[in-house]
């Protein structure tokens, strides 16, 4: 007697511990629904539905050849055409029926490794996928948070550095917390065997990579992928929410957005939150979930606070916001006065190695866009509009076009003080960048050539009967 009711305790014991270790994988799944994806900067909408289902995701590999920068192509291999690939949403419980599809002129096979995945490989032996084919597997989505996938078909590296990586949000299962705007971002390290802003096509460099020291540290894929028109937009007033991945294959990232503080981080992309962080970091293969709400008006910046990587190697993005200021806030600018003490100083940002000489005009415009890119175009921007409120434009500049004797002083010996360029306002300071007269004349020749400038021609004579206002730190 005594025994059989031990017995019966006993598994009834056992029958609900399975219970509990079956309820994550046990959730009931109702019909089917093709999963919407979206390309980078977007997210695709939050899941209203309140079941789980069978979600189909059919993501495509294409390999192919787009810029990173201005005038520098690169060929990209890519989840669904786009760095980062398409953005995966899915709710916590569904069953995910994958799609891996690799386009006929692919030269290479690949596959995915989803870190969404509970299984081995994260799937990359079950999506392994030669050019012209599809591949099918499934998995439950059974831990939310943000997730990495990427391609892991040897050379590993090589797959991931060419751009084979992207972000799937697994949704939990109440929701994420409704905000205004949410908006897709994803670092990557690329390696190329010109160095930064060499113009014409340019091809991996496997020494660079194995080396860790890329030539390009980029948000979405190219320095220009949100900057200028690709600025992401907000409203002052408005919650914004980015989803940040770190592709890598190297760097890690220390993710800060200048002028704004994190209300909320989702650390690593999982449940822990932290308030009201500066900078948080995003490992390579990593992810982490921001937001903040924007209280006044202007361009927040979104960089890598290893920041040479920003001004030197294209990790720059703009959250450009819109609406009324709120002074108390932040007051702008309230007095200028003078500050001098004994000596001064002359800020060398640009230490040039060698001088290169121009024979032709076309030379000194080459030479010039490259000089461009690597000395005016983080304040000025790669297409030369500058940044409202901050660096004013260069692109139809009519306080360029007026004088070029002054704009030659502008580069030679910095510019401060308040100007007026195209009837905006700027009032801030450019530094002078210690450039050589040939240098000086290559750059500007070149911005006069551009952009709907006057198309005049500056010689390294023009440049040499400016006076330098500062012998003493010039060279
Ligand atoms: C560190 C940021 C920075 C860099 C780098 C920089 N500028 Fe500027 N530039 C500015 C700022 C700020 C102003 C406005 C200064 C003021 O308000 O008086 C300016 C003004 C100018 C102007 C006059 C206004 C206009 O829009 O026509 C010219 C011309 C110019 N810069 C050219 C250049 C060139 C060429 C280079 C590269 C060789 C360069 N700048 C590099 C920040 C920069
Ligand atoms: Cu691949």
């Amino acid at each position: 007697m005594k025994k059989y009711t031990l017995i019966i305790i006993l598994s009834l014991f056992f029958i609900s511990c399975k219970k509990d270790v079956n309820e994550k994988s046990s959730s009931e799944i109702k019909g089917q629904e093709v999963a919407v994806l979206t390309a980078p900067p977007m997210v695709p909408p939050p899941i209203t539905r309140k079941h789980n289902t069978k979600l189909i995701v059919s993501l495509e590999v294409i390999e192919k050849k787009a810029p990173i920068t201005d005038g520098v192509d690169y060929t990209f291999w890519t989840f669904g055409g786009t760095v980062p690939g398409s953005f995966i949403r899915v709710k916590e419980g569904d069953l995910i029926e994958f799609h891996l599809k690799n386009h006929p002129s692919s030269k290479m096979p690949h596959n995915i490794d989803l870190h969404a995945v509970t299984g081995p490989g994260g799937g990359a032996a079950a999506s392994f996928t030669l050019p012209g084919h599809e591949s099918v597997f499934s998995f439950k989505a059974i831990n939310r948070g943000l997730y990495v996938y990427h391609c892991a078909t040897a050379p590993v590296g090589m797959h991931i550095a060419n751009g084979m990586y992207g972000l799937i949000l697994v949704e939990p299962k109440e929701g994420m917390p409704k905000v205004d705007r949410e908006y897709y971002v994803m670092q990557g390290d690329f390696y190329t065997k010109g160095k930064y802003g060499k113009q014409g096509y340019q091809p991996f460099d496997m020494e660079k990579a194995i080396d860790e020291k890329p030539t390009y540290v980029v948000f979405n894929g190219s320095t220009n992928a949100l900057t200028g028109e690709n600025a992401l937009p907000a409203k002052v007033g408005e919650t914004v929410r980015l989803y940040v991945g770190n592709g890598g294959p190297n760097l890690v990232s220390s993710f800060h957005v200048i002028g704004e503080i994190f209300d909320n981080v989702h650390v690593e992309g999982g449940d822990l939150i932290n308030k009201n962080i500066q900078t948080t970091l995003v490992p390579a293969g990593g992810s982490v979930i921001v937001d903040f709400k924007v209280e006044v008006p202007g361009n927040l910046v979104i960089v890598d606070h290893s920041i040479f990587r920003t001004f030197n190697k294209g990790a720059l993005g703009l959250i450009k916001v819109e609406g009324d200021d709120d002074k108390i806030i932040y007051s702008g600018k309230t007095a200028d006065n003078v500050y001098l003490p004994e000596g001064g100083a002359i800020q060398k940002i640009n230490d040039v190695e060698k001088v290169a000489l121009a024979t032709t005009l076309e030379d000194r415009i080459n030479l010039g866009r490259n000089i461009y890119t690597q000395s005016c175009a983080a304040c000025h921007q790669h297409d030369g509009k500058g940044v409202d409120g901050a660096f004013p434009p260069l692109a139809s500049s009519d306080w360029l076009n007026k004088d070029m004797k002054r704009a030659i002083s502008a580069v030679k010996n910095g510019l401060s003080g308040p100007i007026v360029v195209n009837g905006k306002n700027f009032n801030s300071v450019m530094p002078a960048l210690g450039l050589s007269d040939e240098d000086i004349a290559n750059v500007l020749t070149f911005v006069y050539s551009s952009w709907g400038n006057a198309g005049k021609i500056v010689t390294p004579k023009d440049a040499a009967e400016v006076k330098s206002e500062n012998p003493a730190g010039g060279h």
